[in-house]
């Protein structure tokens, strides 16, 4: 339905639901979209994330990870299972992130988290996706895809996020943040799409199931990844001219001078 307006306006163009989510994404930092997962991906990612981070459980210790506050992180589940390409590889998310990057972005990092049962998380604490940064920049650097692979709802301890923090140089009081916070409230299979220096967080879980999600940032090239994806997966992927890019393969630091000038003269 058109709404009316009186007054000479300019306004935003809709030509497609992409352009209400990249309006959302500008002004509240966020966005949500639904069904992007069907029930048997939703199964394979649960079954596979617990596996994954069983796996790290056991190489690292228990109690080195709880030591060091990295209990329920599944990290770079993409090591271990190619399965885990498909969900970094989302269409819609893709046509977003290209939006607000432009079309040469890599992947920074893929992480699971497993949000159990009456536990804290070390993610429930309020923090942007490219921590430690006190600025604003006009157009973002990183874009954050966080897939709700179970319910989120404040029960279930679904993220928590304060609109507009993209926009703030500096993180507000902790009166204004429990003022306008908001908890996401997503179905499993939807994913939350988000300006990396948004302030969010896990939140508590108090219902009987475990909230698991699968969280990416995109970047452009000039940010260092999070993880070495192309030492990492061994030129996995690399023959594929899109996932060589997305996965850093194309964009690595050259050693030297030599290296960069040979890099220089392939690509001419
Ligand atoms: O689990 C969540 O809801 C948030 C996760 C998070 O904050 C993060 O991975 O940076």
């Amino acid at each position: 339905m058109k709404e009316s307006y009186y007054g000479r306006l300019k306004q935003v163009d809709y030509n497609s639901k992409v352009d209400l989510y990249v309006e959302e994404i500008k002004n509240n930092g966020f966005t949500i979209i639904e069904g992007l997962l069907d029930e048997d991906e939703l199964l394979q990612y649960r079954k596979k994330i617990d596996a994954i981070y069983k796996i790290q459980e056991t190489e690292f210790g228990k109690d080195r990870l709880h030591s060091i506050q990295e209990t329920n992180v599944c990290r770079m589940p993409l090591k271990y299972d190619d399965y885990f390409i498909n969900i970094a590889t989302k269409d819609t998310v893709l046509n977003i992130v290209e939006k607000f990057l432009g079309r040469y972005f890599i992947l920074n990092l893929q992480n699971a988290i497993i949000n159990t049962p009456k536990e804290e998380h070390h993610q429930s604490a309020w923090h942007r996706d490219l921590p430690y940064q006190n600025f604003v920049i006009s157009n973002p650097i990183a874009i954050n895809a966080l897939f709700c692979i179970d319910d989120f709802s404040a029960k279930t301890g679904g993220t928590l996020v304060v609109p507009y923090t993209h926009k703030m140089e500096v993180l507000p009081s902790d009166e204004y943040i429990q003022k306008n916070s908001l908890t996401v409230h997503a179905k499993a299979g939807s994913v939350v799409i988000f300006d990396s220096m948004l302030f969010h967080k896990a939140g508590y879980n108090t219902s009987d199931i475990i909230r698991r999600a699968v969280n990416h940032i995109y970047s452009v090239p000039i940010m260092k990844q999070f993880y070495d994806f192309p030492k990492a997966l061994e030129g996995k992927f690399s023959d594929n001219v899109f996932l060589g890019q997305l996965l850093g393969y194309t964009s690595q630091t050259p050693l030297d001078d030599k290296q960069w000038r040979e890099n220089r003269a392939k690509n001419i």
